[in-house]
């Protein structure tokens, strides 16, 4: 098939001045633009071209195909992991089933956000972090490097950040840990919480 881009889920200056228009005009319409371009550039006229997305990054072997296909995928569900602020006052933490997990797994939804600074700061060079629920359905924090993602390890992904410097280094250079914890803010447990109840079908029906 031929990948697009789907439109951003907020606006490119509603995430300011925690990540900037700029820093969005550049990741969304340059970075990930430039990796569906280039996956499609390179399945096109190849068996590839009829799988799906999911199917072409549980499919295909290290190399360019993988990575650019990856890298549509964990974008995508980057900026579905992040919504404006709230208006003031308002909180968006977690809820439900999800918050009785985090509190399981982690101990705290403070302990969540430790672990995942921790993740944040071992990836060395480019890679993501991620909130995932494992096999045994039990919640972790992961990181990967460069493109990969959970899905190569068959868990579920909650939600990602992307702590490759193009992510974050015109709004904070190269302090990541600042760019991180402006992220946390951000986040969408919403949307965690919609994948969080996903993943228990599946593992129900594993
Ligand atoms: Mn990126």
């Amino acid at each position: 098939m031929v990948f697009t881009l789907a439109p951003l889920p907020f606006a490119l200056n509603s995430l300011a001045p925690l990540l900037s228009q700029t820093t969005l005009e550049l990741h969304y319409g340059k970075h990930h633009q430039g990796y569906v371009d280039q996956l499609n550039r390179l399945i096109e006229g190849r068996p590839e071209a009829e799988l799906t997305l999911e199917e072409l990054i549980l499919q295909s072997d290290e190399g360019p195909i993988l990575n650019n296909a990856a890298q549509h995928w964990n974008h995508t569900f980057y900026w579905a992991s992040m919504l404006p602020l709230p208006a003031p006052g308002v909180t968006r933490d977690p809820e439900g089933d999800l918050f009785t997990a985090i509190n399981v797994d982690f101990g705290s939804l403070i302990a969540l956000r430790e672990e995942f600074r921790s993740a944040a700061a071992a990836v060395f060079g480019s890679g993501w972090v991620w909130l995932v629920r494992r096999a045994d359905g039990k919640l972790a924090v992961t990181h990967t490097s460069n493109a990969d993602l959970p899905l190569r390890q068959g868990q579920t992904a909650l939600l990602c950040c992307d702590v490759w410097e193009h992510a974050y280094y015109v709004d904070y250079q190269n302090v990541r840990a600042k760019y991180v914890d402006q992220f946390w803010k951000l986040i969408n447990w919403r949307f965690a919480e919609q994948n969080f109840g996903q993943g228990a079908k599946s593992v129900r029906s594993a």
